[in-house]
């Protein structure tokens, strides 16, 4: 996979691609992260990429012309990318959409700044927009960087067989149950006994009934979207036999 990152600020995505599984998928060719700096497209000696909203009002507006032929230079070396624009806008970024997108051989990136990016930009250039939440943040940068780990993660090779995607939270569409390493007893915090056991029946049980209380508590909004297997079906009423416990809802609203 290619993936272009258009944005004002280039060198904010050295470091965080730079490690792990991003480098071990640049270095096994898997993928490759071409940055590109939107000044460079700016057509003064200034570099000016932005410029005041036609209509008044507060902030900055991104110029189209940069913009456009940044998208237009990648498209000439890889024609045919999507192409993404960040915004809180756009269609909400969930695990299914980062699936969609992983099976794409070449995604580019938008990162707007300032108040925002020119109409014309979304209309007649991005083929995408991706919102990944509803906050206030200074760029689409940080957004960018969501979408590429939760994409490249999905693409075949990246991670080692023993990472595999599968397993954890929300792949299944449930929140993941509670995990514990050593020691057994840390300041007198004991690990379950369940875990300790080595019967892999109950444990696998445990963990079930875990990852339903847990998504019950704090995200009952999954489960609806989820047609659940029947071992979870039949852990989902015997726990709402039981009745509530608070236990799993400290903190939240
Ligand atoms: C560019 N807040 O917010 C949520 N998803 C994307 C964004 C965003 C923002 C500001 C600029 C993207």
């Amino acid at each position: 996979m290619r993936i272009d990152v258009l944005t004002l600020f280039p060198k904010l995505f050295e470091e965080p691609f730079g490690y792990g599984i991003f480098k071990r998928a640049a270095e096994n060719g898997l993928v490759r992260v071409n940055l590109v700096d939107i000044r460079d497209y700016a057509h003064d000696k200034h570099r000016t990429a932005d410029d005041y909203p036609y209509g008044g009002g507060a902030g900055m507006v991104m110029k189209p012309e940069p913009l456009f032929e940044a998208v237009e230079a990648v498209a000439r070396e890889a024609p045919g990318g999507r192409v993404i624009l960040l915004t809180p806008q756009g269609r909400p970024f969930r695990q299914e959409l980062a699936a969609e997108l992983a099976g794409e051989d070449h995604l580019v990136f938008i990162c707007g700044h300032y108040e925002g990016v020119d109409e014309r930009v979304r209309e007649h250039l991005a083929t995408d927009e991706i919102s990944i939440g509803d906050y206030v943040l200074t760029g689409g940068e940080i957004p960018a960087m969501v979408v590429m780990d939760a994409v490249l993660r999905l693409v075949p090779g990246v991670l080692g067989s023993d990472e595999s995607p599968l397993e954890e939270s929300h792949a299944g569409g449930l929140l993941e149950y509670p995990q514990y390493t050593r020691p057994p007893d840390y300041r007198g915090w004991k690990v379950p006994e369940v875990l300790l056991s080595g019967n892999h029946g109950e444990i696998a049980a445990w963990r079930r009934e875990q990852e339903l209380k847990r998504t019950l508590a704090r995200r009952p909004d999954l489960l609806e979207k989820i047609e659940l297997g029947p071992e979870h079906r039949k852990a989902l009423d015997r726990l709402k036999k039981r009745g509530p416990d608070n236990e799993d809802s400290k903190d939240r609203e």
